[in-house]
């Protein structure tokens, strides 16, 4: 007899926060999937989401517990594993008292179960961390610098109010797929959707209209927007009256020199009066930001200005002339199960790693869950030696990943539907999903969580993670703002900034004093961007055939400076990797001079990215420069 179905939401740190139904017939051992109504606008799994079916059984996945030895990994028991990394956690607290121990964690799973995997060194006491993430943190920061707070327009409200779309680097049609209903829709209604990038995209040609910029110019354009807005009288009649320092802006606006933004964002005067004429023609526009604007040295600011075009665009006065962003998945995570612990130490996520191995009271565990910053944060083959260098660490995820063969110790963890009962929200909709588990664990892993349960009772804490999930569970069960439209899936209501009389902004007084264009230093020099793409999420493409040669793009100009065709071999190569690697140019005529482009994700790619952090700890992967050359 076949189960039931059940909801089921892929974990990845990805807007499409897609909800599908699963059911499973355990005699045969048959799975089959269904699509939730359309009306939800809510997508299936794409094919990412899918792959984590087959990689249920796939060879590389670990599932026991796996203790370094001399030459390699060796399977041990749980208890064992537990006692182990007791007597570290102990040692630890002797040694440097609970600062001695370290909890990293990233973006591989969204569930809000995993909000409690800081509840054990907690318990302890507290423990070291990092602030800020490797994703969205400057950004963020400008937004709340523009509005004290990650404005949100919720997608009902775009849906209802919303025309026009500005993607200001964002490539939603590889990285935001469900987005793209939802803007076909808005283009049947007569809006247009746009695109400001520095290299062509998928989501390039799949706008109606796209302008080219120098990396990083966003501010600058965006300022010279502003500007002409002011000047010409078009910006909304009332946009100073929600905007705390309206006469500062202005009278910013006005020092600036027209020809020097222009200079600085890397456009042209057509092209960015083109720009200017959309936005008028266009509206209500909806800028949407994208990630990788912001990994620069000032994302900060590139969101801030971005916000106050918006501003004198009339988003307090026109709905769907708003900005987007991310929001807050966990937003109905009930946080009063999470007390903060009375010793606390927390180091930049740039520069996290850096600052573990000098930190005082030195550190002496480690323990990461859901992340694998060898492979995805900056220079990451010194990521792996400090990891190396410390007395005890200790890794739960699926396979070996590279951070994983750094540990001490590998925890084998569960797959969302092996486990259950969790939440999950969105950064991009308004629904949350509860699941449940779907599919039998293998029978010698355990959930994050259960892990956690086992530690707990060896280190004899009354702590109960498995207990904290439960009543979490219970919570948003009796959660008076969701509304279960279906079997467990609920509505958020969720608040519109952009409508509420309290909103307000700051408009941004100042600009990065850095020039942008025709900055590579000397002919063989690039400053290097990495981007995500279709295929896989992060760095989670161990289940995907590799390509022999990474693909790095270039501007034709640059391409032909250096004597280089499309399917060339180069090597690039930086100050933190000087032996480099091989890639295969490809050129981009849409890319100007002065930088190369290539896939984030790609193993040695953050052998190449610098640490460095940037306002509102944000990790600034774009501001590397590499050597280029013909192999
Ligand atoms: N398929 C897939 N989906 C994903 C992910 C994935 O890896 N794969 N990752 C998820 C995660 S964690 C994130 S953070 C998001 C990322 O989502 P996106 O923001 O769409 O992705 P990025 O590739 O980081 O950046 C988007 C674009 O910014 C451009 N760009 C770089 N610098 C600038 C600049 O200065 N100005 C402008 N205007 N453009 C610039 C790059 O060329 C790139 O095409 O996607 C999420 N969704
Ligand atoms: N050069 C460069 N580097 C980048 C970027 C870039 O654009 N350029 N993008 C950055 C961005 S936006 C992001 S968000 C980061 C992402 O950085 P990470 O969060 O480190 O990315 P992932 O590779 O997805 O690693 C997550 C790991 O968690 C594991 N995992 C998934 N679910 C679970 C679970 O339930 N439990 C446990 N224990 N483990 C789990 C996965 O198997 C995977 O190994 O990468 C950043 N790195
Ligand atoms: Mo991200």
């Amino acid at each position: 007899m076949l189960g039931k179905w059940k909801k089921i939401a892929c974990p990845h740190d990805c807007p499409g926060g897609c909800i599908m139904e699963a059911r499973y017939d355990v005699p045969s051992g048959s799975l089959e999937f269904r699509n939730i109504e359309k009306k939800y606008g809510i997508n299936g799994f794409c094919s990412k989401g899918l792959r984590w079916f087959e990689r249920r059984r796939h060879p590389l996945r670990i599932s026991t517990p796996l203790l370094r030895g001399e030459s390699s990994f060796y399977p041990i028991s749980w208890q064992k594993a537990w006692d182990l990394w007791a007597r570290a956690l102990e040692e630890g607290l002797r040694r440097s008292g609970p600062l001695g121990n370290a909890l990293y964690q990233s973006a591989g799973s969204l569930y809000f179960s995993k909000n409690f995997l800081s509840s054990l060194h907690g318990a302890l006491g507290g423990y070291t961390t990092s602030k800020g993430n490797l994703c969205s943190s400057a950004g963020n920061q400008g937004l709340r610098n523009c509005f004290g707070q990650v404005p949100v327009q919720p997608l009902d409200v775009l849906e209802r109010e919303g025309k026009s779309l500005l993607f200001w680097g964002r490539n939603v049609r590889e990285n935001h797929l469900p987005l793209l209903p939802l803007a076909r829709k808005l283009r049947n209604r007569g809006g247009k959707m746009g695109v400001v990038e520095i290299r062509n995209t998928p989501t390039v040609s799949w706008c109606d209209d796209q302008w080219f910029l120098a990396p990083g110019g966003d501010c600058f354009l965006a300022a010279w927007l502003c500007k002409r807005l002011l000047e010409e009288r078009r910006a909304s009649a009332s946009w100073s009256e929600r905007v705390e320092n309206p006469e500062e802006f202005a009278s910013f606006l006005e020092s600036l020199e027209e020809e020097q933004l222009l200079v600085r964002g890397g456009i042209s005067r057509k092209e960015a009066m083109s720009l200017y004429q959309w936005l008028l023609d266009s509206a209500p526009v909806t800028h949407y930001l994208g990630y990788g604007m912001q990994r620069y040295l000032h994302g900060e600011l590139q969101a801030w200005w971005i916000g106050a075009l918006a501003v004198l665009s009339g988003a307090f006065q026109v709905p769907g002339a708003g900005v987007v962003f991310g929001k807050n998945e966990m937003a109905r995570f009930p946080a009063s199960l999470l007390s903060e612990p009375s010793s606390m130490r927390s180091f930049p996520e740039g520069c996290f790693w850096q600052s573990l191995e000098k930190a005082n009271p030195s550190v002496h565990t480690l323990a990461i869950f859901c992340g694998n910053p060898v492979k995805q944060a900056p220079r990451g083959k010194e990521i792996a030696r400090i990891i190396q260098n410390l007395s005890f660490s200790v890794c739960s995820d699926f396979t070996l990943t590279e951070t994983a063969r750094c540990c001490s110790l590998v925890l084998p963890s569960l797959f969302f539907f092996e486990e259950g009962p969790d939440w999950r929200g969105s950064y991009s909709h308004s629904f949350l999903c509860r699941t449940e588990t779907l599919l039998p664990p293998p029978e010698k892993s355990l959930g994050d969580l259960e892990i956690l349960e086992g530690l707990a009772t060896t280190l004899g804490l009354s702590l109960s993670p498995r207990e904290l999930l439960h009543r979490m569970d219970s919570m948003l069960l009796e959660d008076e703002k969701l509304e279960e439209r279906e079997n467990s899936l609920y509505f958020w209501e969720e608040p519109n900034f952009w409508s509420q009389s309290s909103s307000s902004a700051k408009l941004p007084v100042t600009l990065p004093r850095l020039h942008f264009t025709g900055e590579g230093r000397g002919l063989f020099e690039f400053r290097l961007i990495t981007y995500h793409v279709q295929q896989y999420i992060n760095g989670q493409n161990w289940d995907l055939p590799e390509e022999p040669y990474p693909p790095v793009y270039l501007s034709s100009e640059d391409a032909r400076k250096i004597g280089l065709v499309s399917g060339d071999m180069v090597r690039l190569r930086s100050s933190g990797n000087s032996e480099g690697f091989v890639a295969m140019a490809e050129i981009d005529p849409k890319m100007r001079s002065g930088y190369c482009a290539m896939p984030q994700g790609i193993p040695l790619v953050n052998t190449l990215t610098v640490p460095m952090v940037s306002p509102g700890y944000g990790v600034p992967f774009s501001e590397n420069f590499v050597r280029l050359t013909k192999e």
